[in-house]
């Protein structure tokens, strides 16, 4: 990057000391992960800013729904700044609170939604994840999905209502699906797709009905391009190749990967492999650029070469956060992300009731 540039981060960052911390998501570019204090997964990085009550800004180098939940986990008196506000999810805007309003009424029409629980991905707006909490629900990360599941089907059978216990899981229909038929031995006839598209989610009152699995029609637009045949095509080019992909990807990827699981965990799996080794990655590049410059010992491939960064979070470069820490420095908070007092206090409650989730 630009050396000016580099020098004026560099001053701001000292200027700002520990008034300001600095989070960065393992998505973002390695100009920013330079000034990050810390780097972590949407979860990670927001226990990290509710560990750190004395800096008055956190500077969250990541997306809009993560500085919601940040904002939520922090006090009042902290300020959660995103660098660019444009830096949103496009699978968080897949599941906006009318549409789920709206679909929760469905559900009560067709009168299962007093044996159904909201389970929400972390992926989510903050209007989604107090929906979540006033429905009784609970949030989850790709970490704690199976958990998270099973919490909510014991809760729902220990009710006993005379229809099947369900779930509506939002907003990623891949990581709900992968983790029922992977991780809970349900089966595709147990899952529906409800689409906010179209009257009824698209779907006749029996199929909700009988439905254990009420998956939304959303997905990220990074790992939902993974294909199975990047898999078959990397197993023919490196004979003896691990495949190692992130549980946003389609079911045909995961069945046909030897390894599924979260950013931490893609992280962790690369640190013990053997040296000389071979892996193909199926998650963001940026991240696996990382992974694979941490490990020269090890050969990291890229899963499809056409499947690229997040451009979301590739939006908050050095200028952004630059001109974002010149500014606290200056006395002007800019791009500050607040949730309202009664969407956080839900909202929390939702999250809450993950981090009680046992195990
Ligand atoms: O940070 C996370 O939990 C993940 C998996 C982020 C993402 O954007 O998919
Ligand atoms: Fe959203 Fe996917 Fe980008 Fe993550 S990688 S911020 S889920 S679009």
């Amino acid at each position: 990057s630009d050396p000016d540039l580099v020098e004026r981060a560099r001053a701001a960052r000292a200027a700002l000391g520990s008034r300001a911390f600095v989070l960065g998501h393992h998505y973002q570019r390695d100009e920013v992960i330079d000034f990050a204090d810390v780097t972590g997964d949407s979860f990670k990085l927001a226990r990290e800013a509710a560990a750190r009550p004395a800096a008055e800004f956190i500077l969250f180098c990541g997306v809009h729904f993560m500085a919601e939940s940040a904002d939520i986990l922090t006090s009042d008196a902290q300020q959660v700044v995103l660098p660019d506000l444009a830096a949103g999810c496009s699978m968080a805007d897949m599941a906006a609170i009318n549409q789920v309003e709206d679909a929760w009424e469905v559900l009560q029409d067709v009168g299962i939604a007093d044996v159904t629980l909201p389970v929400t991905y972390m992926n989510s707006t903050a209007a989604i994840k107090a929906f979540t909490g006033r429905h009784g629900g609970t949030i989850c990360t790709s970490s704690n999905a199976e958990v998270a599941l099973r919490w909510a089907f014991d809760k729902l059978d220990a009710a006993g209502g005379s229809l099947p216990s369900k779930v509506l899981f939002m907003p990623d229909q891949h990581l709900g699906r992968n983790t029922a038929l992977l991780k809970l031995g349900m089966s595709p006839a147990d899952c529906v797709v409800f689409d906010p598209r179209k009257p009824n989610g698209g779907l006749t009152d029996a199929e909700l009905r009988d439905a254990r699995m009420i998956l939304w029609r959303g997905h990220c637009s990074v790992h939902g391009r993974f294909s199975e045949r990047n898999v078959t095509d990397i197993r023919a080019a490196v004979p003896g190749i691990n495949v190692l992909v992130h549980p946003e990807c389609k079911n045909e990827v995961v069945e046909a990967a030897d390894y599924v699981g979260s950013t931490e965990y893609i992280i962790k799996m690369l640190d013990a492999a053997e040296p000389g080794s071979s892996w193909a990655i199926g998650t963001e590049l940026n991240l696996v650029r990382r992974v694979a410059r941490a490990h020269p010992d090890k050969q990291v491939h890229y899963l499809d070469s056409t499947v690229c960064f997040c451009s979301t979070m590739n939006r908050i470069d050095l200028p952004h956060l630059v001109w974002a820490m010149e500014s606290l420095v200056a006395g002007r908070t800019v791009n500050r992300i607040v949730v309202d007092a009664d969407d956080a206090h839900w909202a929390r409650v939702a999250l809450d009731q993950m981090l009680a989730l046992p195990g």
